[in-house]
């Protein structure tokens, strides 16, 4: 098997400009027996990713999957894990160092970063997806963004000569802005806010030209509906087919469920805030997000600041958590690391969440529903992606590549800080770490990086092959 795999892997010998269009059932170069192989076992890790949802749920993400390779990219994290640990790709590397662990993303590709506000009001595009975080080598949310950033190359039709140097320029933005955190005494691991953003294309969409009031009642606008005496809103089920009626019982059960959350998990300023956290109402939230598509997810409307003011009102988006997708591929120690530490996996997200970024949400917290664990935080009336699926060509691909290698660098160095090490073994000195190991090395960091990047979104190609005939061959296959 190791054999297989190594060979699809390394298929790439020299870089391609252009993507060519892999025929179904036949990967070049590898015998047919051993593509189906592969087929096989891609399967059976998606399948076992899927078998908690719901078939219709399931048939929507192998749907939203199936668009580009990218999509299926973003929908098969467990396949990512699974294939550096079997081509021990992390380890083999020349920037590798088992110390070098904060907390990872551990899904970390372009369209897990995105606009929102923080608590300070101030507008920011950050790291916004924590499900799948965990303390692990740095190396993993090096190569998947880069990784990302190839495939969303090729989906803009930039040839691989040009992606790879897009890798580069990131690769470097990530190794310089760690040397200047670790060098310079006065540098801070910011956040990326309108100021800070380089290319246009994140600035662009920092330009806070509404404010937050109006940003605010646009949110509320498109999930909740005003009653008559327009002094109270409810959600918009009747129209948002995004939305679902909730039952009494269980509706019951989550306002139970809240007075724990804000009184015994918030850490902020509003903790204990009964007027605050008032329960408007509450609905099933459907349709979200690509890898999570079909997990159990609420979004409860609060009364917020004032309890008179319906213009207010805040939306706390409450989602199932588990294990992670890195999670099997870790040894008992690295697990039991961040296990012992935390109360369960919605704990752990809200503390990656809070270590990954500074200040970015007041609400961050857990609650217990039905005895699974959900974690809780606000949704950003700024919640924005930037698209990239047109008007991208290399120079804007460069620029963002940069701003991304500065946002990496930046969570990492925050997700070591002093204070973490004590909780989870995190080495706080992580920024001289990475500086450490690559004196001298810059280009060949980058190399390094561009090198592992494009070979996997080679396989990605594949793969995304592979997964296509899967579902023609009949979706019971995958969910
Ligand atoms: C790029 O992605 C979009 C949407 O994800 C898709 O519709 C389009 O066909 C893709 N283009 C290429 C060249 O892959
Ligand atoms: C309420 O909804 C829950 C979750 O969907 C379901 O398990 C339960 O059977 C429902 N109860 C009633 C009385 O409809
Ligand atoms: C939910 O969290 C509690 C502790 O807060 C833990 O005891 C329990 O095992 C968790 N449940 C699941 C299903 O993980
Ligand atoms: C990257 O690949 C090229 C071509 O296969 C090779 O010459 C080079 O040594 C590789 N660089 C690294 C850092 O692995
Ligand atoms: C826009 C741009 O810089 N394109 C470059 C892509 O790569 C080729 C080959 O290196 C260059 O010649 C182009 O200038």
């Amino acid at each position: 098997m190791r054999h297989l795999l190594c060979l699809s892997f390394l298929l790439v010998c020299a870089f391609r400009d252009g993507s060519s269009k892999q025929e179904l059932y036949s990967v070049q170069g590898i015998p047919q027996s051993e593509v189906l192989n592969r087929q096989i076992l891609n399967e059976a890790a998606l399948q076992s990713v899927n078998k908690d949802l719901r078939q219709d749920d399931c048939v929507k993400k192998l749907d939203i999957m199936s668009v580009t390779p990218f999509t299926f990219y973003r929908g098969s994290n467990a396949l990512y894990f699974r294939d550096m640990a079997k081509q021990e790709t992390i380890s083999k590397s020349a920037f590798y160092d088992p110390r070098a662990t904060p907390w990872i993303q551990g899904d970390m590709h372009v369209l897990n970063a995105g606009r929102f506000d923080n608590d300070e009001k101030t507008v920011l595009f950050d790291l916004n997806d924590f499900d799948e975080a965990f303390v692990a080598n740095y190396l993993y949310d090096v190569y998947r963004l880069a990784t990302s950033i190839v495939l969303v190359a090729r989906n803009n039709s930039i040839g691989d000569i040009n992606a790879t140097a897009c890798v580069r320029s990131f690769a470097k933005a990530y190794r310089d802005q760690l040397k200047n955190l670790a060098e310079d005494p006065g540098a801070k691991p910011f956040a990326v806010d309108y100021k800070h953003a380089q290319s246009d294309l994140i600035k662009n969409l920092l330009e806070d030209k509404d404010g937050h009031e109006a940003m605010r009642k646009n949110m509320l606008k498109k999930w909740t509906v005003m009653d008559r005496e327009k002094d109270r809103r409810f959600f918009d089920t009747d129209h948002n087919g995004d939305l679902e009626v909730v039952n009494s019982t269980e509706g019951q059960e989550i306002e139970r469920a809240m007075v724990q959350y804000y009184t015994n998990t918030v850490t902020s300023r509003l903790r204990g805030n009964s007027k605050y956290f008032r329960v408007e109402d509450i609905a099933l939230r459907k349709n979200a997000g690509t890898g999570s598509l079909g997990t159990s997810r609420y979004y409860i409307l609060i009364a917020g600041e004032s309890s008179s003011d319906p213009n207010d009102d805040r939306i706390l988006d409450v989602k199932l958590q588990g294990k992670p997708a890195i999670y099997k591929f870790l040894t008992k120690e690295q697990q039991a690391a961040v296990d012992d530490n935390v109360d369960n996996d919605a704990d752990r997200v809200i503390r990656a969440h809070k270590s990954l970024l500074s200040r970015s949400d007041d609400h961050l917290g857990y609650m217990n529903i039905g005895g699974q664990n959900f974690s809780v935080r606000e949704r950003s009336p700024y919640k924005k992606a930037p698209k990239l699926t047109s008007n991208i060509d290399e120079e804007v691909l460069q620029a963002l590549s940069k701003d991304y290698g500065v946002i990496l660098a930046n969570a990492h160095t925050r997700a070591s800080k002093k204070g973490n090490e004590a909780l989870l073994g995190v080495p706080h000195a992580f920024p001289q770490m990475v500086t450490d190991l690559t004196k001298g090395q810059r280009g060949k960091f980058a190399d390094e990086i561009a090198n592992v990047s494009l070979s996997y979104a080679i396989q990605v190609d594949h793969d995304y092959a592979l997964f296509l005939n899967s579902m023609y061959m009949g979706i019971n296959r995958l969910c």
